[in-house]
């Protein structure tokens, strides 16, 4: 394959001075040393370089900031839900106006190009919105009691503070699903960012600041805590850190899970995705590949929703093939930051020994690949590689695994029950999709006996959730859900209330004691 696009890229000076002027921007104090001077290196996977380094947080640091935000909440908690919203629409609002700062950050440490960077901090900006408004609609039940002059009612109660681990594919909306739907729930907040993304953590933490100054809430509703896995197993271990909500891989989540609950903690895990698109004969193919193309090699295909199994008719599969291989070689691939650039750099080295590796054995296993070569754009440290479709015979075990890279496996069915069971035939479960115009087709697979996914579209592909819904999956995925619906119910504790207004005492279950 053979897409070029003639970006060169940026000087690391270059990029180090568009850091520095949206810190600056957002209202970031933060000290930045040069590289090799502290333990924790900010890098860039545009040129692949370090750009600053920062002194990561001591465990005594960490637990002075577990106990701010634990005393935070002793008055967080009975703040008026709508006056804690005020906080975050305040939140809302400096994203609005430093979107695009925030966005250049998101470009510079993620490697997105200009067009998802934006997208990320309006996903900020919309669930801040989300939150406002549920602000107001934390409602309990009122349930009929069995006994007369009773009332039985639900009431919902903050939780406390909310440890919240991310990764580094979303280094800001994550949190952010996260922290506005906590504040408004009455919990606070202690953040541990990917140590790939420390600074548009400092970027999200002067925002947050700003905005509790703005509105007079303490700024322990919302610490963060920098470092890499020991900083973060802080928080898995703290028994002042009721909800531990982390974001990453499988073999993290299969960690983190058991440590938490083993303290009786409370766990929110959205882990691996290895999402499937099916597609029918009968489907628009010109909006089928268009949204393919997007979910498989967008944000070069390290989104937890990216697509990476394709499950194809027969009858359409030489087709649809042709014309994604043809997309594909239109793709622009270089600098994030450029125009018109569409798929950006791979995080590291590692990531891209890991793509190697697997489409190394994809042609073991009798794959068929095209594309997934590296281009070199004159600097060694930086991975660019132009996404790959590989036809399998089959879906062997290399498919069932997730590769943090865009790789597209597709594998071809003949009835429709055989595709949903390739589907649901791999340990993870977040997102899938099916093209179809029948809507027979479609409405099977959103049955019980269909997708198994905590996300199941029609027509769209597998990634670009909006905030509305609730976001996550299940098996390997972790079950968890976060962001919109009644997402919030897993950030605050439930209380069953029943109230004797009557003058005797009933017992439940028609029970006589004395
Ligand atoms: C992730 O990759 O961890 O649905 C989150 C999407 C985005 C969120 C992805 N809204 O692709």
């Amino acid at each position: 394959m053979t897409t070029m696009h003639t970006t060169t890229l940026p000087t690391t000076d270059d990029v180090r001075a568009r850091v520095r002027d949206a810190l600056r921007a957002v209202g970031s104090t933060a000290e930045l040393a040069g590289p090799g001077e502290y333990g924790l290196p900010a890098s860039t996977p545009i040129t692949g370089e370090v750009l600053f380094t920062m002194a990561a947080t001591t465990p005594e640091q960490a637990d002075a900031a577990i106990a701010e935000a634990a005393q935070a909440f002793t008055t967080w908690r009975t703040t008026p839900a709508p006056v804690r919203g005020a906080l975050v629409a305040r939140l809302g609002e400096l994203l609005v106006e430093h979107k695009a700062d925030l966005a250049t950050l998101v470009t510079i440490e993620a490697g997105k190009i200009t067009s998802e960077a934006l997208g990320e901090v309006q996903e900020m900006i919309d669930i801040c919105q989300f939150a406002v408004g549920l602000s107001r609609q934390l409602y309990g039940k009122t349930i009929a009691s069995e006994r007369p002059g009773h009332r039985l009612m639900e009431t919902w109660h903050p939780l406390g503070v909310v440890g919240v681990i991310t990764a580094f594919n979303f280094p800001v909306a994550v949190w952010s699903w996260n922290t506005a739907i906590a504040l408004v729930c009455g919990d606070t907040v202690v953040w541990k960012p990917s140590e790939l993304t420390p600074l548009t953590a400092l970027a999200c933490q002067a925002l947050i600041e700003r905005a509790a100054d703005d509105v007079g809430a303490p700024r322990g509703v919302s610490r963060v805590i920098q470092g890499d896995r020991e900083v973060g197993e802080l928080l898995v271990d703290d028994p002042r850190v009721a909800l531990v909500s982390a974001t990453g891989s499988v073999r993290m989540g299969q960690q983190v899970g058991p440590r938490v609950m083993a303290r009786f903690g409370k766990v929110l895990l959205e882990l691996g995705g290895n999402n499937a698109a099916i597609v029918t004969p009968s489907a628009d193919l010109d909006l089928a590949v268009r949204a393919i193309v997007f979910s498989a090699a967008g944000t070069a295909g390290q989104r937890c929703t990216t697509l990476r199994r394709l499950i194809v008719h027969s009858s359409v599969a030489d087709e649809l093939v042709s014309r994604i291989v043809a997309a594909y070689r239109s793709l622009p691939i270089g600098d994030p930051s450029a125009e018109g650039t569409l798929v950006g750099p791979l995080i590291h080295e590692t990531a891209y020994r890991e793509m190697v590796g697997a489409l190394e054995q994809a042609r073991a296993d009798g794959g068929e690949v095209f594309g997934g070569e590296r281009h070199d754009l004159g600097d060694e440290s930086a991975f660019y590689v132009a996404p790959a479709v590989v036809r399998m015979p089959a879906q062997t075990e290399l498919v069932h695994t997730e590769t943090f890279a865009p790789i597209l496996y597709v594998m071809t069915y003949d009835d429709l029950d055989e595709a949903i069971a390739l589907n649901n035939t791999v340990p993870q479960g977040l997102s899938s999709a099916i093209f179809t115009t029948d809507i027979r087709e479609a409405e099977r697979f959103m049955a019980a006996d269909g997708s198994d996914c905590g996300i199941a579209n029609v027509n769209i592909g597998t990634s670009g959730a909006e905030i509305g819904g609730a976001f996550g999956g299940e098996k390997h995925t972790g079950g968890g859900r976060e962001s919109g619906s009644d997402a919030w119910k897993a950030y605050m504790r439930r209380a069953t209330n029943t109230i004797n207004y009557s003058s005797d005492l009933p017992l439940a279950q028609g029970v006589h004691f004395g």
